[in-house]
């Protein structure tokens, strides 16, 4: 019998699916293992082959770990809601969870046929009620807490209010708005109940504000930040503008130095890590209020360079800093609009790219400098940020490189800081130059001036130190419909979280996806929709992030009525140990996460500071495009004649994208080719050798540029166990790399002769009980050994190829014995579970046990050399190689070279006084 993948593979599907053989329970004595995949977003286009190869990566690294003893959770879902399924509602009409459901069920089928060992009980899905009941319900324990910064972590909101019962705001360090009221316990109960709520929304983890979005009119939503790709949505690339929202969002930034400090604790890649750092940007610093005696206020600035305030000339103010319209003085008043103005249509990142031109306007007014007293001028300008620090700088000419043109271009005085002679780096701590112009820190060094400062700015009440974090709140709204409702009601004009038993709150049935004619979300469209007949429920719906803040509890648990998860499940299964998935999810995904997991663990339902402990990300597999090249006539018109790779230079050609399907090694099927579009019907082609030979380009893999490849059609010709083994050899898991089919049939000889090994010349099934020779050891337990560290190290390509090795010393052994090819299959079951399960239950043992089998012990003994070609001296001189057992010891040694007649030739009779041997080394001869 031939080894035919299909029946094999079909048969162990089935079979898997059955016995639910990769079911996994919590009650076991074997130590768990947590094995998790980024969750696929069920797009209507299903998988090309660049999409399984993280999933094939940690279902190999599932399967190695059940041989290893653990109890492995590799579980699979889908993230259902988002906007492609709506975009199409939008324009078919057709219900998105239609389309969701029959783009999941082709998922699920794709998979499917690539043999993934899910548990398949634990599926969830982001957009199902009985999911997302639990979003709603983490929203609002959101909603009902608040960030005690003194005890470093969330707690429920009734001890806050607690707090203002008892001693008002006195003592609280709490995360909140900056407008947040002082007061004492008696003005706190006297204020009404409206008051209290607007107060306490000040310090809620979720919360309305208003708030600059990024507002996509062709979209109709508010885009989270790491969805705005240069100005345009990451979806579509519609334009995105700036525009002030009551919106829902969420105090991540209460968690900013967690999110920080965690980042030292787990092992995820470096590249990574350092975007999370980027991102939430932490710079020790100093606030410094200058002060403005006519406005009876001051204008606080952060600064990361407090020592160098003696060069402050003048500051600068975001263009919508609150304090702008009262400093503005009547002259300078058209101005100052137009410059906002002008502004607004800028977004932050333009403002922020652009550092080459200089553009600002003066207020008319002056503040004082809050050491030297000095007046000095008030400008505003684009390159301050308002949602940074404070909106506002101290600028610093002779400091700061921005300043500097900014001085320049408005003739604005530059005070020096040091005597270094270099602008940029004129007070730089780390050149040595010395403070020039205060007597305060002339002599000072940098580690000395900015304790001096920060002291000297407290006592005069005009600054302190402060830690500033770049990273903003998140917003958490969508104008849109496919996405969870919140849970929230509002009363007079307030909001209000409904009962935890009245989860959870189903997203209504509209008769458009679109917002209504007075521009409300699609909600506002639902008839009926209020909240005890008579309330507004929030219309806007829950941003695409929040289902997958979570996912990885559900899958613990995924059944349970009454919690998210049960405690028991939480406690078994507790953080992921490996999480393989895209780098796309830097900073969205893979933050929000950590912020909801540290949330949970602060209210107590979990212990896990970190929800994932080790991270990979795999690399993108690129399109590998091919070309035919379409002579053309003397005007350029394309003719019906097509000429080969190797000949195209000799003719006038465009080149054309060709679907890779009809090219096998970069040769054009013809007859394909012709039936493939009506106007190839009458093709003609100038051939070299007879073949066609299309050209190649590495590019995305995309419908656009014929270069996509479905895993089915892989599937089918060559087989699942081939598309598993030949996604791991293209290359090292986190590298990018292009799809390219042309060596594809190696992996798949490489399967026929595995299956070889266990059949005659007749293809019977044939294996012998004889004890292996030391050479079959030797070649069984350099591939367990291999594998098993190439494994660990997530290092797949290189298994596959020692898999090869492996097979050929075998096959050249013309090795059948049980002993060895046992425990082959089950070294190889990781890459090719159906082959080896097949073969396994060919040798007589319970069927599908294979999964569950033991992964071999490795014995060193087995590869420990028996020989040793000796380099041969003669005084130092080497002369030639003597292969010799490696037990010899130097009287047997000397006994051989004593007869050797190449050492006596080349001894030429000359009396030998000493050998010096050095077991395992050299032979040195002295004669
Ligand atoms: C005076 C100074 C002198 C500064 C000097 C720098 C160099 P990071 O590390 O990014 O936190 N800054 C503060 N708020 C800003 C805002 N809203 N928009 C634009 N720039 C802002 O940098 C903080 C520094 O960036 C601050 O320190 C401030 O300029 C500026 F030689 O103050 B510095």
């Amino acid at each position: 019998m031939e080894y035919t993948h299909q029946s094999i593979e079909q048969k162990w599907q089935k079979f898997w699916a059955e016995n639910q053989t990769f079911k996994t329970s919590e009650s076991t004595e074997k130590p768990k293992y947590y094995v998790l995949d980024m969750f696929p977003y069920p797009s209507g286009a299903g998988l090309h082959v660049g999409h399984p190869l993280g999933y094939i990566a940690s279902d190999i690294f599932s399967r190695y770990k059940r041989l290893k003893g653990f109890n492995v959770l590799h579980p699979m879902g889908y993230d259902s809601f988002g906007l492609p399924a709506e975009q199409y509602a939008i324009q078919t009409g057709q219900h998105p969870a239609i389309t969701t459901e029959a783009n999941i069920n082709r998922y699920r089928e794709q998979l499917d046929n690539i043999g993934f060992s899910y548990d398949w009980s634990r599926e969830v899905r982001t957009s199902e009620p009985n999911y997302y009941r639990w979003t709603q319900w983490i929203f609002m324990q959101l909603f009902d807490a608040w960030y005690n910064k003194e005890a470093d972590k969330a707690e429920p909101i009734a001890s806050l209010i607690e707090k203002f019962e008892n001693n008002g705001t006195n003592g609280i360090k709490a995360e909140s708005d900056d407008d947040v009221l002082r007061f004492t316990a008696t003005e706190w109960k006297a204020l009404s109940e409206k008051d209290q709520q607007i107060e306490l929304l000040k310090y809620r983890l979720a919360f309305l504000r208003e708030s600059t979005v990024n507002w996509c009119p062709a979209l109709g939503t508010v885009l989270a930040n790491d969805e705005v790709i240069n100005g345009v949505s990451e979806r579509g690339g519609y334009p995105v503008e700036q525009k002030k929202m009551m919106q829902w969002s969420m105090r991540i930034t209460a968690y900013a130095d967690r999110l920080l400090r965690g980042l030292d604790t787990i092992d995820w890649p470096e590249p990574l890590v350092e975007m999370q750092r980027n991102w939430i940007g932490k710079s020790v610093g100093a606030s410094v209020k200058f002060p403005v005696p006519q406005l009876n206020e001051n204008i606080e600035v952060f600064t990361t360079r407090v020592d160098t305030i003696y060069g402050v000339s003048f500051v600068v103010l975001a263009p919508e800093h609150e304090l702008v319209a009262d400093l503005t003085t009547a002259s300078q008043k058209a101005e100052v609009e137009a410059y906002i103005d002008k502004t607004s249509k800028k977004s932050e990142l333009d403002r922020l790219a652009d550092t080459k031109t200089v553009s600002g306007a003066f207020t008319g007014s002056y503040a004082k400098h809050p050491l030297t007293g000095e007046d000095v001028q008030i400008w505003i300008a684009d390159y301050v940020l308002a949602g940074y620090g404070t909106g506002a700088v101290m600028a610093v000419p002779s400091g700061d490189q921005r300043d500097y043109l900014f001085a320049k271009h408005f003739n604005l005085p530059i005070v020096p800081i040091s005597d270094s002679q270099d602008i940029s780096e004129a007070a730089d701590p780390n050149k040595d130059g010395k403070y020039i112009n205060s007597d305060f820190i002339n002599g000072m060094t940098y580690q000395e001036a900015v304790p001096a400062l920060i002291e000297k700015l407290e006592s005069l009440q005009l600054g302190k130190a402060k830690i500033n974090f770049r990273m903003r709140d998140a917003i958490f709204g969508r104008q849109r419909y496919w996405g969870e409702p919140v849970p929230v009601y509002f009363k007079d004009g307030l909001p209000y979280l409904i009962k935890e038993n009245e989860l959870p709150l189903l997203l209504p049935e509209v008769d458009k996806y679109l917002p209504t004619e007075s521009g409300e979300p699609p909600l506002g469209r639902a008839e009926d929709w209020k909240y005890q007949d008579q309330y507004e429920y929030e219309l806007s719906t829950m941003p695409g992030w929040a289902g997958s803040s979570w996912y990885w509890f559900r899958y613990m648990d995924p059944q349970n009525e009454s919690n998210f998860a049960s405690k028991e499940a939480v406690d078994y299964w507790k953080a992921v140990d490996l999480y393989i998935g895209g780098s796309e999810h830097a900073t969205g995904h893979l933050l929000y996460s950590r912020f909801w997991n540290k949330f949970l663990k602060d209210l107590g339902y979990h212990n896990e500071e970190e929800p994932f402990k080790k991270l990979i990300n795999q690399g993108m597999i690129q399109g590998r495009s091919n070309f035919v090249y379409r002579v053309l006539d003397q005007e350029g018109k394309g003719t019906n004649q097509f000429v080969s790779l190797g000949l195209k230079d000799q003719y006038n050609v465009n080149p054309l994208h060709v679907d890779v399907n009809i090219v096998h090694n970069d040769i054009l099927d013809l007859e394909k080719f012709k039936l493939s579009r009506p106007d190839y019907q009458d093709a003609e082609f100038i051939l070299e050798n007879g073949k066609y030979i299309c050209g190649t380009e590495v590019e995305k893999m995309s419908k656009s540029k014929f270069n996509v490849v479905n895993p089915d059609d892989i599937i089918e010709q060559y087989g699942a166990d081939t598309l598993r083994l030949y996604e791991m050899f293209l290359g090292p898991l986190e590298q990018a790399k292009p799809w390219n089919t042309n060596g594809i049939e190696g992996v798949y000889k490489f399967l026929r002769k595995v299956w070889r090994l266990f059949h005659d010349a007749e293809g019977k099934f044939k294996v012998s009980d004889e004890e292996p020779s030391k050479a079959e050891y030797k070649a069984l337990h350099k591939i367990i050994k291999k594998v098993e560290e190439d494994i660990e190290r997530f290092s797949f390509n290189t298994s596959v190829s020692a898999f090869m090795i492996c097979v050929n010393e075998l096959t050249d052994l013309k090795t059948n014995k049980r002993k060895i090819l046992e425990d082959l299959l089950i070294v190889l079951e990781p890459y090719a579970p159906h082959i080896t399960e097949e073969l396994w239950a060919k040798l007589g043992n319970e069927a599908g046990s294979i999964s569950y089998a033991n992964y071999p012990e490795f014995k060193p003994e087995y590869l420990v050399e028996s020989e040793f070609a000796y380099p041969v001296s003669i005084n130092g001189k080497m002369k030639m190689n003597l292969p010799l057992p490696l037990d010899l010891d130097q009287k047997a040694v000397e006994a051989v070279l004593n007869e050797n007649s190449d050492v006596q030739r080349l001894l030429d009779g000359k009396p030998v006084k000493k050998i010096i041997f050095v077991k395992g080394k050299i032979i040195n001869m002295v004669v």
